[in-house]
């Protein structure tokens, strides 16, 4: 896959993408990153990529030109067509649903504004999508972008040494359900004991409680999830399992 980010600060991009499941995605040429600066497209000897914005007020808007000019020279390096994404609060919240249909595509062509945003004629004839990483504030596109990248990225074939690891991620199980909790050694501890089912030997048994887990987290944490799951009749003897032992303890819903 090939993913070009046009953005005020692509050395941020090149770096967030360097390290883990990423950074060695790189090296196995699974994705091609390449960022491009508008500042490098910008005319005059201020290279001015901003203006303050028409009607007064705080900030300063991305100028037309020099991103048009930058989009065409990205455009130019390859023929592939691509969807340009602009990352900003105001675009539709990403999904793994979204994740998964992106990582599909041979190429992406990122957005990352900066200031106050961008002209809004800039986004009307060359912005394909809008998309937010979540309902919170940040500086710029830069660390979304970093965000959409990572997860498309380990989607790709090859990407993750055990091709199970992907497949049992909270919202990628055919149910979008949270991941059960994990142990490792040791299993004594003073903090607590690994459960006894987990050391049993007994795959089956393991496969049913990880299940329940993963359920009954849903239904503690993200019960939204659970009404968008396709739970079979297992699951959901398995969940009221887990609320009666929940109910029992005397914990309510969210502890
Ligand atoms: Cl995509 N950009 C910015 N600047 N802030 C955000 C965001 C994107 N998603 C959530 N907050």
């Amino acid at each position: 896959m090939r993913i070009d980010v046009v953005s005020l600060f692509p050395e941020f991009i090149d770096q967030s993408a360097g390290y883990g499941v990423v950074g060695r995605a790189r090296e196995r040429g699974l994705l091609a990153l390449q960022g491009w600066n508008p500042r490098d497209y910008a005319a005059g000897n201020y290279r001015r990529v901003d203006d303050r914005p028409f009607g007064g007020g705080p900030g300063m808007v991305m100028l037309i030109e020099p991103l048009r000019a930058c989009l065409d020279e990205v455009r130019q390096a390859d023929p592939a067509p691509a969807p340009v994404i602009y990352l900003t609060p105001q675009g539709r919240p990403l999904t793994q649903a979204r994740v998964r249909e992106l990582a599909a595509l041979p190429r992406l062509v990122l957005l990352c504004g900066r200031y106050e945003g961008v002209d809004e004629r800039f986004l009307a004839h060359e912005v394909d999508e809008e998309i937010s990483i979540g309902d919170y504030v940040l500086s710029g596109g830069e660390l979304a972008a970093a965000v959409l990248i990572d997860a498309v990225t380990r989607l790709q074939d090859g990407a993750l040494n055990d091709a199970e690891s992907a497949a049992q991620d909270s919202f990628e199980g055919e149910a979008g359900l949270l991941d059960c909790p994990h142990y490792t050694h040791p299993a004594s501890h003073a903090w607590g004991e690994v459960p006894e089912v987990l050391r049993s030997g007994n795959h089956a048994a393991i496969a049913r409680w990880r299940r329940q887990q993963s359920l009954g987290r849903t239904w503690l944490r993200r019960p939204d999830l659970l009404d968008e799951a396709a739970l079979s009749k297992a699951d959901r003897k398995l969940l009221e399992a887990f609320r009666a032992e929940h109910a029992a303890k005397g914990e309510g819903q969210g502890g």
